[in-house]
C-alpha cells in the first residue's frame, strides 16, 4: 500500500483537485473539515487546493477561515468571500472562477461530507476516466444518518420524482458531494439556469444530456452536527418549480 501511495505521488502530479467550500454560519464545522481534507489530501499524496466561499456569515466564518489561511498557507486555503448570502448555485460558480485545479471537487462544509471519500472519487475518476464521480447515498454502502423522515422523505421524494420525470440515469440527483473535470464543470454551468439546491440536479440531468460520463462512489452522508440547515419551505417550492422547468425545458 504504502508504494502504491508512493508511486502516486511522483504519478499523479499533473492532476491538480481544487475543493469548493460554500460557507454560510460554519464557524464550528470549518476547522474539522479544513483538517480533514490536509489529512486525506495529504495521505494520499494528491495536489490539492481549498477555496473557501463565505457569504458574509454573521458568525464569524470568514475569521476563523482567516486563521486557518495562516496555519495551513495561502497557496493550500483560498478565500473568495462575497458580502451577503447570495444562494449556493453563485457560490459554485464564484469559486470555479478561482480554481487553478483540471479538477473540481464540490462538497458542503457541514461535515455532512467526510473528505475520507476524496481519495475514492479520485479513483473512481481515473479508472473509468469519467467526466463526473458523483456521490450516492442510495446505492451500495451509500446511505444516509441522522435525518429526520421529513427530511429522508423530501429527498426520497424529490430523487424519485426526477428519476421518473428526467431519467437522468444516476442513483443520486440531490446530493451535492461531487467531483467534475474542470472543463467539464464549466461547460454544465453554462448551461444550468437554477441557483438554489435544484441546482445539483440540474447538473447531473444537463450532464447526461451533453453525453458526459458519470462515475458513483457511494457515500455516508452524516446530517450536521453543528449549526442549522438552511432548507426551508421556500427551497422546497423553488425546487419543484426548477424540476419543472427542466421537465419542459429538456
Ligand atoms: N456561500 C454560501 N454557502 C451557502 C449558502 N447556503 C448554504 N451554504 C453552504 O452550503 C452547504 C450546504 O448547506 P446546508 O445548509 O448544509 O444544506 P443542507 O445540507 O441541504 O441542509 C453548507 O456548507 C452551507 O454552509 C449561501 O447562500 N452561500
Ligand atoms: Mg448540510
Amino acid at each position: 500500500m504504502a508504494s502504491r501511495r508512493g508511486n502516486a505521488k511522483t504519478r499523479e502530479q499533473s492532476d491538480k483537485y481544487s475543493v469548493l467550500l460554500p460557507t454560510y454560519n460554519e464557524r464550528d464545522n470549518l476547522p474539522l473539515i479544513v483538517w480533514l481534507l490536509v489529512k486525506y489530501f495529504g495521505e494520499s499524496g494528491y495536489n490539492y487546493e481549498i477555496i473557501v466561499i463565505d457569504d458574509g456569515s454573521p458568525d464569524g466564518t470568514l475569521q476563523i477561515a482567516e486563521q486557518l489561511q495562516k496555519i495551513y498557507g495561502a497557496d493550500k486555503i483560498l478565500l473568495r468571500p462575497r458580502a451577503k448570502k447570495l444562494g449556493l448555485g453563485t457560490a459554485y460558480i464564484h469559486g470555479i472562477k478561482h480554481a487553478s485545479g483540471n479538477f473540481i471537487i464540490i462538497m458542503d462544509a457541514d461535515l455532512s461530507h467526510h473528505p475520507k471519500f476524496i481519495p475514492q472519487f479520485i479513483e473512481k475518476q481515473k479508472e473509468g476516466g469519467y467526466d463526473l464521480v458523483s456521490g450516492t447515498r442510495y446505492r451500495g454502502d451509500g446511505g444516509v444518518y441522522g435525518w429526520d423522515l421529513r427530511r429522508k422523505l423530501i429527498s426520497r421524494g424529490a430523487n424519485f420524482i426526477t428519476q421518473v420525470l428526467l431519467r437522468p440515469g444516476a442513483s443520486d440527483l440531490t446530493g451535492s458531494f461531487r467531483l467534475y473535470k474542470t472543463e467539464v464543470l464549466k461547460k454544465l454551468v453554462e448551461q444550468c439556469v437554477s441557483k438554489g439546491y435544484v441546482f445539483q440536479m440540474e447538473m447531473i440531468v444537463r450532464a447526461r444530456q451533453l453525453g458526459y460520463t458519470v462515475g458513483e462512489v457511494p457515500i455516508s452522508f452524516v446530517d450536521r452536527v453543528y449549526g442549522e440547515s438552511k432548507l426551508g419551505g421556500n427551497e422546497i417550492v423553488s425546487f419543484l418549480k426548477g424540476l419543472l422547468t427542466l421537465f419542459v425545458t429538456t
